[in-house]
């Protein structure tokens, strides 16, 4: 399984996506790999243009491209929004591929989601259970974008010989989350909700679903770390699983983030909303097969995301840094 190692020394490397929960992570660990690190943001390239994507990569020339950039949300998002999920991360992944190809990319890593599996694959899910059953409806817009992506990956590497491999990494949460409760995933929403609940001496808190499906999560360093090892270490047509082998059901992860609140409050159930798929527990073996295995525990990684929640918190946004000093200006400016 483990390849001749691809040096990332001296290299130049593109973080597709680096202000996303996964991307900034990235940049955090590839910080102690003496590479050139490549970003541009959103606003500077749009990264579903495909003209604007080739004219980048022309440009700036990169040895090897992470792929974390992406479309994400949670349950709600997913089934609410079909088209921008389908459209967006089929544009993206397209593009980055192919312009990776055209411009002779070394390596890249494309990132996609345990989500992708089919409802009721067998647990814990292997890589061989994909496109053997139907997908779980909320999210199959995106699972079809992301599927595509690791099929481009693959047709690239066996129709050009293009290095190109993808990660499935089960349900990510740590710092640099999307805490909208909408549009977020479970642990940065219900950190919020019960920090929201404690701090506004409320005496229960609201959940979706009957907090009966069970889900698998990995700190999103953790992640990093991972994508780092196979970038240099895997070269392979499969996919491979980026699972922590730890999973709970959604009302215990609920009483642990409670606990590490210190809100004793009631969980209360919106049964309105969806449970999802019942269970999404990867089978990361042959990753662990090559040696890589998580750091961080649920409940060390709970512990650290809450803390990076109140972060947030603290950080007042531009608008009111602004109005703050607007203030500040008017009262030197009236002042005698
Ligand atoms: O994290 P989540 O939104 O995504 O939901 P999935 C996980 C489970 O947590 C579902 C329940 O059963 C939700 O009903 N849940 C309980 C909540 N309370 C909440 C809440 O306040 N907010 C949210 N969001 N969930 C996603 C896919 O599925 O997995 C994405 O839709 C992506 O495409 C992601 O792949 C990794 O795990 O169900």
């Amino acid at each position: 399984m483990l390849s001749e190692p691809f040096e990332l020394t001296g290299k130049r490397v593109w973080v597709a996506g680096h202000r996303g929960m996964v991307g900034a992570a990235l940049i955090r660990r590839l910080a102690t790999e003496s590479c050139d690190l490549l970003t541009v943001s959103r606003d500077l390239l749009d990264l579903r243009d495909t003209s604007a994507v080739d004219a980048w990569l022309v440009e700036n020339k990169p040895d090897a491209v992470f792929l974390p950039a992406a479309k994400v949300g949670g349950i709600l998002a997913n089934d609410t929004y079909p088209a921008k999920f389908l459209y967006d991360n089929l544009m993206i992944a397209s593009n980055v591929i192919h312009g990776s190809f055209k411009t002779g990319v070394q390596k890249l890593l494309f990132l996609g989601s345990s989500c992708i599996y089919p409802k009721f694959a067998r647990q814990p899910i292997a890589e061989k259970s994909l496109l053997t059953g139907p997908l779980e409806p909320t999210n199959q817009w995106y699972a079809l974008a992301k599927i595509s992506g690791i099929k481009l990956c693959q047709a690239y590497r066996r129709q050009y010989g293009c290095d190109f491999i993808s990660a499935l990494p089960t349900n990510l949460y740590g710092p640099g989350d999307n805490y909208e409760l909408e549009t977020s995933h479970v642990i940065p929403a219900l950190l919020r909700k019960i920090h929201e609940a404690k701090s506004g001496d409320a005496r229960k808190v609201e959940i979706w679903g009957t907090g009966a499906p069970r889900r698998e999560f990995l700190y999103v360093d953790d992640c990093a770390d991972a994508l780092v090892f196979l970038m240099k270490h895997y070269s392979e047509e499969g996919h491979i699983n980026l699972g922590s082998g730890e999973e709970v059901s959604i009302r215990k992860l609920a009483q642990i983030i409670c606990k590490t609140i210190g809100f004793d409050g009631q969980i209360t159930h919106d049964l309105s909303k969806p449970d999802g798929t019942p269970r999404k527990l990867l089978d990361s073996s042959r990753l662990r097969s090559m040696g890589w295995a998580p750091a961080v525990s649920l409940s060390a990684g709970l512990e650290m995301a809450y803390e990076a929640f109140r972060e947030t918190l603290r950080i007042p946004n531009e608008l009111e840094v602004s109005l703050e000093q607007s203030l500040i200006d008017l009262s030197e400016r009236s002042e005698p």
